[in-house]
């Protein structure tokens, strides 16, 4: 572990607000390949064209092969201490605490974390294409084609919010509230961890931050695309750094 004593860490009192951002880096101390490793070729197609509703309609059964495959690796994979400092930190603020993840792989959720918002969806939930059914709990794999809605026969897909799609609106204004409610209570701290700030619009949520007054950080084991947008930079493994820069 470092040594916390060494390590700059952010000031937060009983007043303070926290809004946290993680990104893949989060969930690869469990096991968890990130997108630079995963978003690779993946059968000779790329990362972005499998999670594309382009990509989908092209191929459906591959798309669905994909994130079967994902499906099975994530569900031997456990929270680490990086997950679990979190569900610490949020345990200690209460509502003065969101999490927002760009992780699909629901290890948030199974480290303890509530005060979450999964702003890319779930890896373990299906919805329909076409109906209004609501998206449904799933945790099968689907390796012979997209399976079809009960009730209305079109073709199932993942819970998930692919490239070009937009995010659920109730997320992005939860979050926007959390940030404009806690900026007028008090200090404010936005900690972007495990996330190479490439893809928007999360990325775009140290801008929104800063603009209320927050004090910024990036947890991360290598610069960030948008990592020059960040106050302090803290650069390692967020199971190693942040136990020792959340800790009491
Ligand atoms: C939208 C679900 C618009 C899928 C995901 C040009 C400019 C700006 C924007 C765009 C543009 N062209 C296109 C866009 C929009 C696009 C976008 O941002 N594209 C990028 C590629 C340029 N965004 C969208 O399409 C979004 N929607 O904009 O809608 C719109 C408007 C009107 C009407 C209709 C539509 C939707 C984006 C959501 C896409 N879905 N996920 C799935 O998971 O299957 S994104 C997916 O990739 C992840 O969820 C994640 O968000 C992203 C990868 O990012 P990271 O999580 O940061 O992971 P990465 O591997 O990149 O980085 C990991 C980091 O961890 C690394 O830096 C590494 O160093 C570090 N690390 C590794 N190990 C550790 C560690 N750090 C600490 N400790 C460790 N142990
Ligand atoms: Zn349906």
């Amino acid at each position: 572990m470092g040594d916390s004593t060494l390590m700059e860490r952010p000031r937060i009192d009983d007043r303070t607000s926290v809004l946290v951002l993680t990104g893949a880096g989060v969930s690869a101390e469990s096991g968890i390949p990130t997108f630079r490793g995963a978003g690779g070729l993946w059968e000779s197609h790329s990362f972005t064209d499998l999670a594309s509703p382009e990509g989908f309609d092209a191929d459906p059964a591959l798309v669905w092969r994909f994130y079967s495959s994902r499906r099975e690796g994530a569900k031997g994979c456990r929270p680490n201490p990086g997950h679990l400092a979190l569900v610490e930190l949020e345990r200690r603020l209460g509502d003065r605490f969101l999490l927002a993840t760009q992780n699909v792989d629901g290890l948030h959720r199974d480290a303890g974390s509530e005060r979450l918002v999964e702003i890319h969806g779930n890896l373990f939930t299906s919805r329909c294409s076409s109906c209004s059914r609501p998206p449904f709990e799933d945790r099968a794999s689907h390796l012979h084609g997209a399976p079809p809605c009960e009730r209305c026969g079109a073709r199932l897909r993942p819970h998930i919010v692919w490239f070009g799609e937009m995010l659920d609106p109730s997320h992005l204004e939860r979050i926007h509230r959390f940030l404009t409610e806690a900026a007028r209570r008090g200090p404010l701290v936005f900690l972007a961890a495990g996330t190479s700030g490439a893809v928007y619009p999360a990325a775009g949520l140290v801008d929104e931050a800063r603009q209320l007054g927050a004090c910024t950080w990036l947890v991360n084991a290598d610069p960030a695309d948008n990592g020059h947008r960040f106050e302090h930079f803290t650069q390692g493994r967020t199971g190693e750094v942040l136990p020792d820069l959340l800790g009491p």
